[in-house]
């Protein structure tokens, strides 16, 4: 048996280069929360968490912290643990930072598991390390600079699939830049498009109907994630399947979009479904209802995962932590691998943990 002595928690605002790019901002840096938690028999598990912003990250860390002081003793039993989370939490409410805390300790207690049995996570949950097929996820902004970085993503890592950010003020300036991003990757890559929640529900049917035209393969998070019916009749409406799912906070609120047929394509996010528990049974409710399903970000985590996934579709190739890996993951010839090393394959560069290290 497994048992926990101590969790750790650090903090980083690690640059991310280049810089993340959409309709409203520009994100230069990563705060990341990491976990870690010392077993008494040896193995140590590790992971972490993305709060998005700087100011959740002090907050984002606390919480964790605090969980975490929780689990001193306890035997690593992630599943076990995650339901007692789930009913402990109820009253404060599973969702946004609660949920990442949860997350990031899952994930690590998953990591100290499967490096107790010298097996990749993969391996341990009863799966193969096959290559999943990864889709670049360009991180810039307009025309001329996602035409530069698509067709670098195509011609550097072989990815038959590329997604960009719009929502332009106009429908015109849209379809401008993905004509530029076509003319850069060619007739033969996917073209996906995000709007992150951007748009009115008919500017939806507006933008949607005229991408399908460009031959566009996904329409994502067109309208507001909490806006299941509108989403819904999106989907009847459009050819263009709508995508979406990295805002779903666990498996009940993913299960609750597909009963509403909000979406076509699922691509659920392994820190706020809960971790790893929680997207395996979010990978569970999307093969109940045979939607295809991707991952978002946490390129390592989604990677061990998505092999076991019935109807696995596209890994998100968006990495956040490599420049603070040993051993970052790569993609090659358009697909990722998990790693044979055991656990969820992350191993830390400590001098970079110390460049970025932030107060938290
Ligand atoms: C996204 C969200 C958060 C961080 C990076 C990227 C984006 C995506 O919505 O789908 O990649
Ligand atoms: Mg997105």
């Amino acid at each position: 048996m497994l048992t926990v002595r101590e969790v750790t928690i650090r903090a980083v605002n690690a640059a991310i280069e280049p810089p993340l790019r959409n309709s409203l901002n520009v994100i230069p840096v990563a705060p990341l929360v990491i976990a870690e938690i010392q077993t008494e028999q040896g193995p140590r598990g590790t992971a972490y968490a993305f709060a998005y912003a700087p100011q959740a990250l002090g907050p984002l860390a606390a919480l964790a912290r605090n969980l975490g002081e929780g689990l001193r003793g306890r035997e690593v039993a992630p599943q076990a643990l995650w339901d007692e989370w789930q009913d402990g939490l109820r009253l404060l409410g599973t969702e946004g930072l609660v949920q990442m805390a949860v997350s990031v300790l899952d994930m690590a207690l998953w990591d100290a598991l499967a490096k107790a049995q010298g097996l990749p996570l993969v391996r341990l949950l009863g799966g193969a390390p096959v290559p999943v097929p990864a889709y670049g996820s360009l991180r810039g902004w307009g025309p001329a600079m996602l035409a530069e970085e698509g067709g670098r993503a195509v011609a550097e890592w072989g990815v038959r699939a590329v997604k960009c950010k719009l929502g332009a003020p106009t429908l015109a300036a849209d379809l401008e830049t993905v004509r530029a991003l076509r003319g850069a990757v060619g007739a033969e890559t996917e073209i996906f498009v995000d709007y992150n929640q951007g748009l009115s529900r008919p500017e939806a049917l507006r933008r949607g109907l005229a991408l399908q035209e460009e031959g566009v393969r996904w329409l994502e998070e067109p309208l507001p994630v909490q806006d299941d019916l509108g989403l819904a009749e999106l989907s009847r409406r459009l050819a263009l399947p709508v995508q979406g799912g990295e805002n779903w906070w666990g498996p009940a609120a993913m299960q609750r979009s597909l009963e509403a047929g909000a979406v076509r394509l699922c691509m659920p996010d392994v820190m706020k479904m809960g971790g790893v528990t929680g997207f395996l049974r979010g990978m569970a409710v999307a093969a109940a209802h045979r939607v295809p399903l991707s991952s978002h970000i946490f390129v390592e985590a989604s990677a061990q995962l998505l092999p076991l996934a019935p109807t696995r579709h596209w890994l998100e190739w968006l990495d956040l932590a490599g420049g603070l890996l040993a051993e970052p993951l790569r993609v090659a010839g358009g697909t990722v691998t998990p790693p044979e090393r055991p656990g969820l394959g992350i191993e830390w560069n400590e001098a970079a943990l110390r460049r970025f290290a932030a107060e938290a």
